[in-house]
Order: structure tokens, then sequence, then C-alpha cells
């Protein structure tokens, strides 16, 4: 496909942080622009606004404090001290490291599982992860092991479809860990070099679903060696820390690797993923700022850092 003015990753992240970023920076405008001095009001409307943001209360106050001590030293009288603490201290916590990633054996698919509560983007961010991969010159193969709805199955269908990537789907209803067996199998046949499984996201048979997890895991890792090697939770920037009781019950079940943000472009409330890995302590492996398949991209915490306070 043809595109003729594809904006950069930084653009397109400034772009899906529009909504916080403008409303960071409009609220701690006079903060930030002014030369700054430890000047309590100032201060206040700082942690209000990153509170605004929600970046939870414990974050806030730590933020503000480092400004306060920065710029309460002689020689930081720069006009730019908010900006490069906010900035600093953002990436820093942002940068937490993950479990040691899974290496596939050479020759091998490298599986990725995505799950999540539902609705929150498991299926889309599947089908973005497997568009960057086939993009990237890879072969990926898509996996429908959400049979809980034909709707589900057909979600992914119209994606692969669309993309031009294989799809390994059963009947609905069908059992989730014979569509990965068959997937894993395909994948091999076809020299695949990633598969990607979407589950469902229902919890309102959670003890089932999460047996489904584990029976997903153990078949995927019987028939590829480390197996799943990522596990991704898809969490939603608009619902933020709400949907994190529900989220935490995959931690347990899924041995989740990794954290995907999914519709940053449409909360001004983005400031949330700091809350969100404070409080799971998982890296953030991707960000989703949109609905179409380009609308995916590398988590970086320097680059999401400025994306949230640069101009
Ligand atoms: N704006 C925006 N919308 C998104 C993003 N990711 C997903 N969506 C939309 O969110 C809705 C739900 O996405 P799905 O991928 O179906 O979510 P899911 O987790 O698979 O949902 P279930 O399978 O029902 O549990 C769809 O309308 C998507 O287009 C994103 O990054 N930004
Ligand atoms: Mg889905």
């Amino acid at each position: 496909m043809a595109e003729p003015s594809k904006p950069s990753l930084m653009a397109r992240l400034k772009r899906g942080l529009f909504m916080t970023h403008t409303e960071l920076i409009s609220r701690v405008g006079e903060a930030i622009k002014v030369r700054f001095s430890p000047d309590p009001k100032a201060l206040d409307a700082l942690e209000e606004a990153l509170l605004a943001a929600d970046v939870g209360p414990a974050t806030a106050s730590e933020l503000v404090e480092a400004v306060r001590v920065e710029a309460g030293r002689r020689d930081a009288g720069e006009t730019d001290v908010v900006r490069r603490v906010l900035k600093a201290e953002i990436a820093r916590r942002l940068s937490v490291p993950g479990p040691p990633a899974g290496v596939p054996a050479p020759g091998q698919p490298r599986v990725v599982l995505v799950v999540g509560v539902d609705g929150t983007g498991k299926t889309t961010t599947a089908a973005k992860i497997a568009a960057r991969a086939a993009a990237a010159g890879g072969k990926p193969v898509l996996a429908a092991a959400d049979t809980f709805r034909a709707a589900a199955i057909d979600q992914l269908e119209v994606w692969a479809g669309r993309l031009g990537i294989p799809l390994v789907k059963h009947k609905p209803g069908a059992d989730p860990a014979a569509v990965v067996f068959d997937a894993c199998a395909a994948a091999k046949a076809r020299g695949a070099d990633l598969l990607i499984v979407d589950t469902a996201g229902r919890l309102h048979t959670k003890h089932n679903l999460m047996e489904e997890l584990s029976k997903i895991r153990r078949i995927a890792n019987r028939e590829i060696a480390g197996a799943p090697h990522e596990v991704l939770l898809v969490l939603d920037a608009v619902t933020g820390m709400n949907g994190l009781a529900q989220a935490r019950e995959f931690l347990k079940a899924a041995g989740v690797t990794g954290l995907v943000l999914t519709k940053m472009d449409g909360t001004a409330k983005g400031g949330v993923i700091l809350a969100i890995v404070r409080e799971l302590n998982l890296p953030v492996r991707y960000v989703g700022v949109g609905e179409t398949a380009d609308d995916l991209l590398d988590f970086d915490a320097e680059g999401f850092a400025s994306a949230l306070i640069d101009d």
C-alpha cells in the first residue's frame, strides 16, 4: 500500500497524546514557561495538572517534589527546569525492566499471546502487531482463539483479509486451545516467524477464562519450545485505573510479560500510564493511538515523556 506522507513515529505519538498534552501544558503553562522559583502556587498548579492527567496521587506528589528540589538549587535558574525535570522523572518511571524476553528456537515462530478484559483493544492490537511484522518483511500468522462469539472470529478475519495475513480459525464455540494447536502447526508448516494469538476477554466466566488461558499456554508450549514468548496485557487508557482490578486476574493466570496501552488518542488522561506502570510494575511494549493498522507505536519511555511535555 502506498503511503506517501506517512508521519514519523514521534509525530504520531504526539498526535495520539494531543489531548493529554494540551490539557497538561495548558494547565502547567505558567509553571513551565516562567523562569521558575519554587513558588508554592505554581507547584500546586503543577500537582493539579498532573492529577487531572491521571498520573495518580503518589506520582503527582513525587513529581512535584522532584521539581521543587531541582528548582530550589541555586544553579537551576533555567527557564525550562520544570519541563526538564518532569520529562526525566516521567521517563525514569516508565522504564521498568520486564521479565527476560523469551527467544524462539532457530526456525521456530515467536508466539505472542494477547490477553485482557473485553473491549480494551485486543483484536485490533493483534492485527496491528501482525501488520507491522508483515510490513517489516516478517511472516506472521494470526490465530482467532476468541471463539466465544462468532463476531470475534469475523472481526479478526476481516483484518487478516485486509492485511493479507494468514488466519487460523475454528467455528464459534470451539476450544480455543485447539485453535492454538492448529495455529502452531500452521505457523511451523508455513515457516512463519511470528504467531499472534487473539483471546477472549469476557470475565463473567472468570474461572473458565483463566483455565482456558492456562490451557492455551500449555498447548502452545508443548507445540513450540518456549511459547508463549510474550504475553501482552491490553489495557484501555480511557478507562484507566478502573479496569485494573479485573486485569490483575490475567497477571496470575496468563503470565503477562508486558503491557499495551490502547486508545491513547482518545483521552486527555494519558498520564494514567504512569499510574498503571507503578501499580503493575510491568513494561509497556506498545501504545495504541488509533483504529487503523498503522496506529501502534513501539513504546519508548523517553519519546513518550517528550511527547507529553515538549511543545
Ligand atoms: N481510538 C482508538 N480506538 C481503538 C484503539 N484500539 C482499539 N480501538 C477500538 O476499540 C474497540 C474495541 O477494540 P477490539 O480490538 O475489538 O477490543 P477487544 O479487546 O478485542 O474486544 P473483545 O474481543 O470484545 O473483548 C474497537 O472499536 C477498536 O477500533 C486505539 O488505540 N485507539
Ligand atoms: Mg476481540
